[in-house]
């Protein structure tokens, strides 16, 4: 119910998406598509170091191509899905060697797109559950991060229930990502069973004398519902010592460490554990 006037580059923008989409489907075939892992750092010393793993686009004639660009537009092709489920398993490759070498407890975080879960609702777990077997992966070891809009463009929260519900069945934990960002309501945490809540990084870059007040209060109430609290985005040190006093659980930031390719993210935590022994 709209009108538009063609023009030349709307046809060349979508021949660069066709384009795009082309490369994508040999890209991950030919396993293109590289796990990048930031640290989530504990603020208590009894905690395992957690991990996020961030998707990066190593083609091998393009270079690198940014997340930015192609994830809106897997999203428009609906094929953001076949991404995420690559990457759980890459995920799930990753933890399965980390505890063969003894590393118990070290979790890894993955990304789950909303409009996957729209399209398949629960049934959506058993993908999941067939890669998470493959791999003896332990339950509550591995994490999906999904935003507040995946739950609130169901139009019942009963289904949403019972698909977090899935997911809980089959070992896996979740993570509210970008708690603060939109409209996130504080209802969502009395209705949805969640396991982390991830403070989006924008409430440390507009941070005023305000914005500790709502941090610790939003801490203390996850606390109380028995949700861990992850910050996002920390850059600075004072906001490290604020967040530590106010009792944040994991710390992920620049801070610490960009998202690195698996081996340096393994060779920086052993220089963080040498640090911190
Ligand atoms: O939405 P999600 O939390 O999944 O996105 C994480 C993104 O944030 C990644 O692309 C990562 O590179 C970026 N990121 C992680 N830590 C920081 C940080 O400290 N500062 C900034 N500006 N970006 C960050
Ligand atoms: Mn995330």
């Amino acid at each position: 119910n709209h009108c538009e006037f063609y023009d030349k580059k709307i046809a060349q923008k979508r021949h660069e998406e066709k384009e795009l989409m082309k490369l994508f489907e040999a890209s991950l075939k030919n396993k293109d598509f590289q796990v990048y892992l930031q640290p989530k750092v504990p603020t208590d010393n009894k905690e395992v170091l957690q991990a996020e793993a961030l998707v990066r686009w190593v083609h091998p004639e393009k270079g690198m191509i940014y997340p930015d660009k192609f994830i809106p537009l897997l999203e428009k092709y609906d094929r953001i899905g076949e991404l995420d489920l690559y990457m759980f398993e890459a995920v799930c490759q990753i933890a399965e060697r980390w505890l063969k070498e003894g590393r118990v407890g070290a979790g890894i975080s993955v990304n789950l797109s909303r409009k996957p879960l729209l399209r398949e609702g629960k049934e959506i777990c058993e993908k999941y559950k067939r890669i998470k077997d493959k791999y003896n992966i332990p339950d509550g070891l591995i994490k999906l991060e999904l935003t507040e809009s995946a739950l609130f463009d169901f139009s019942d929260i009963q289904t949403v229930q019972e698909i977090l519900d899935g997911f809980h069945d089959i070992g896996l934990k979740l993570a509210l990502d970008d708690f603060g960002f939109a409209y996130s309501s504080l209802a969502l945490l009395g209705e949805f069973d969640i396991d982390v809540l991830k403070l989006d990084r924008a409430f440390f870059i507009n941070d005023n004398e305000r914005t500790p007040k709502i941090v610790e209060s939003i801490i203390k109430l996850a606390h109380e519902l028995g949700i861990c609290v992850v910050a996002e985005g920390i850059e600075v040190e004072h906001q490290v010592e604020t967040l530590t006093e106010l009792n944040c659980d994991f710390i992920q930031g620049y801070y610490y460490s960009k998202p690195l390719p698996v081996a340096e993210f393994e060779a920086w935590r052993e220089s963080y554990e040498k640090q911190r022994a």
